[in-house]
């Protein structure tokens, strides 16, 4: 049989093969500092061209420690540009950009030790790290995998309580709806009701008033009797003026109750004068002197019915034998009165203070039935507008559960409502996780609010892995507390540890299964090569 000799294409196809292992093989030439996916933006047959496009220059310029490119985009691999960024490959770990200004400042910055490339004393540790690393993510991975199982149940369970309140404020939104309706029908049955009752009450209130005035009448008339009685029974000499020595002849005015009334207390009751005139006393001294004289005789007033009289001792001899009678009447007070006041019910009243009691008028049948009917409509209106309030409160409040954000599956949901506490040697800490940070100290019960729930502050890619409670109680001098909750996966919900890392600055570590998920990795952790 011939044998053919193998064919142009043929021979292409094996060269092709042969490169494309080799390429794979190998580490794509690129200048230092450039990662995998920009090698191609180097290439080393061509004039570079600053990828702001503002110079192109000869490819020996690139990395020649000289900025070249406004953009830094020509010195990829040395610290020439202050704006540019250098990639270490760190093959083994994980790939890292770096400021190029870390770039040969003496400190190890990259695994591989490509950073520091001129004193080549940073030895490529990146196998160990890697190692380490891989080790952390497998000890992970095998905690997600058993905590996933709980993170499943808690989000299906977070999915149905956010339908459950989705649907509880359609719910309220419309049962808002219909009280509005309420209230408002409410409302116009009120201001009818409360027009009939005002023209009714038109006539009364103008007979009351009536009442009012000529009682205030009555009762200053009452007041000047007495005050008038008093005075002239006082007034020993009948000269028109009630002096000291009079009234120190009056036991009750003796304050101090040593035996005597002195010439102080007795001109302390004459308005600290030297003697007083019937106009002046009536105005002035009878005010201080009825609550004394009131007090004296309520002690010896003597029972109803009984004959039988104590009087107040007096120093005066002259008026020993005079008839007790005599003494002004105080005012009565009836107890009793006031409370069959309080029992009757409110709307068989007029809407006046106890003052106004004794001018109540009667209302005739028709009139008070229209007072019941406005304090009735009075009530419903009230009752309606409280609802209206309490579906309004309602609905903020599912508001504000709907804006929490629980984590793309709401596996975090369950947490929200409970609190996790921590114990060191001096406070006890509580995460009450979507609500508040608090800090009690052992020694008293006082609770120092550490801060309340603000946000997620993971880095992209895992935001749920820290949370920010801020705004708590201002630190002595400082700031207001706030606090940061990293969040790790864990087969139970355990508030680890607390420390205060800066004054009022606090650090609470918190695992739980709703943290129990693969991190998505962010494109500049990807290995680049191994
Ligand atoms: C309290 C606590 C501490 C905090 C100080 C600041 O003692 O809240 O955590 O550092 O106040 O004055």
């Amino acid at each position: 049989m011939k044998r053919h000799r193998p064919t142009n294409e043929l021979i292409l196809h094996v060269i092709v093969a042969v490169l494309i292992l080799n390429i794979a093989k190998t580490e794509v030439p690129r200048p230092r500092g450039v990662s995998l996916s920009r090698a191609g933006l180097y290439d080393p047959t061509k004039d570079f061209t600053c990828f702001d496009n503002t110079l192109t220059i000869p490819f020996a310029q690139v990395n020649d420690e000289y900025c070249d490119c406004a953009d830094g985009s020509d010195e990829p691999g040395t610290s020439a540009c202050p704006n540019s960024m250098f990639h270490c490959t760190n093959a083994g770990h994980q790939a890292l950009n770096i400021f190029s200004s870390r770039v040969n400042d003496g400190i190890c910055d990259c695994c591989d030790g490509t950073d520091e490339y001129v004193s080549k004393k940073c030895p490529n540790t990146c196998k160990e790290r890697g190692q380490h690393a891989r080790e952390a993510a497998r000890l992970r991975a095998e905690l997600v995998k058993a905590g996933k199982q709980l993170r499943n149940e808690l989000s299906a369970e977070g999915i149905k309580m956010k339908q459950q309140k989705k649907d509880k404020l359609v719910e309220l939104q419309k049962s808002k709806i219909e009280a509005e309706r309420v209230m408002k029908e409410k409302e116009d049955l009120k201001k009818q009701a409360e027009e009939l009752e005002s023209v009714a009450l038109e006539e009364y209130r103008k007979i009351e008033d009536e009442i009012k005035a000529k009682k205030a009448i009555e009762e200053a008339e009452m007041i000047r009797k007495e005050a008038t009685e008093t005075f002239e029974k006082f007034n020993s000499n009948a000269d028109g003026l009630l002096s000291i020595p009079e009234l120190q002849t009056r036991q009750p005015f003796d304050k101090d109750h040593n035996g005597e009334v002195s010439e102080e207390e007795a001109r302390s009751f004459l308005d600290n004068r030297e003697s007083i005139n019937l106009e002046d006393f009536i105005v002035y001294a009878w005010p201080l002197m009825k609550p004394i004289m009131m007090r004296e005789q309520g002690v010896f007033k003597p029972p109803v019915g009984v004959g039988e009289v104590e009087e107040v001792p007096l120093n005066d001899a002259r008026e020993v034998n005079e008839e007790p009678d005599e003494e002004p009447e105080p005012p009565q007070y009836d107890d009793e009165e006031d409370d069959e006041e309080d029992e009757e019910p409110a709307e068989e009243h007029h809407e006046e203070d106890e003052t106004d009691t004794n001018t109540k008028v009667e209302y005739d049948e028709e009139t008070q039935k229209l007072v019941s009917e406005a304090t009735q409509a009075r009530s419903e209106f009230t009752d309606a507008e409280a609802s209206v309030r309490n579906i309004q409160s309602e609905i903020t409040r599912i508001e504000e559960y709907l804006r929490k954000d629980f984590g793309a599956d709401e596996a975090f949901a369950a947490l929200e409502g409970h609190c996790f506490e921590y114990t060191d040697h001096e406070y006890i800490y509580k995460l009450c996780p979507f609500d508040k940070a608090v800090q009690q100290a052992k020694s008293s019960a006082v609770d120092t609010r550490l801060g309340t729930w603000s946000k997620w502050t993971g880095p992209e890619g895992n935001p749920y892995e820290s949370m920010l409670y801020d705004h708590g109680q201002a630190c002595w001098n400082g700031p207001s507390r706030s606090t940061r909750v990293q969040v790790s996966c864990s087969s139970e919900n355990k508030l680890i540890s607390v420390a205060e890392p800066n004054r009022c600055e606090y650090l609470f570590e918190f695992s739980t299964p709703a943290a129990c998920y693969e991190v998505e990795q962010h494109p500049d952790d990807v290995h680049d090569e191994l």
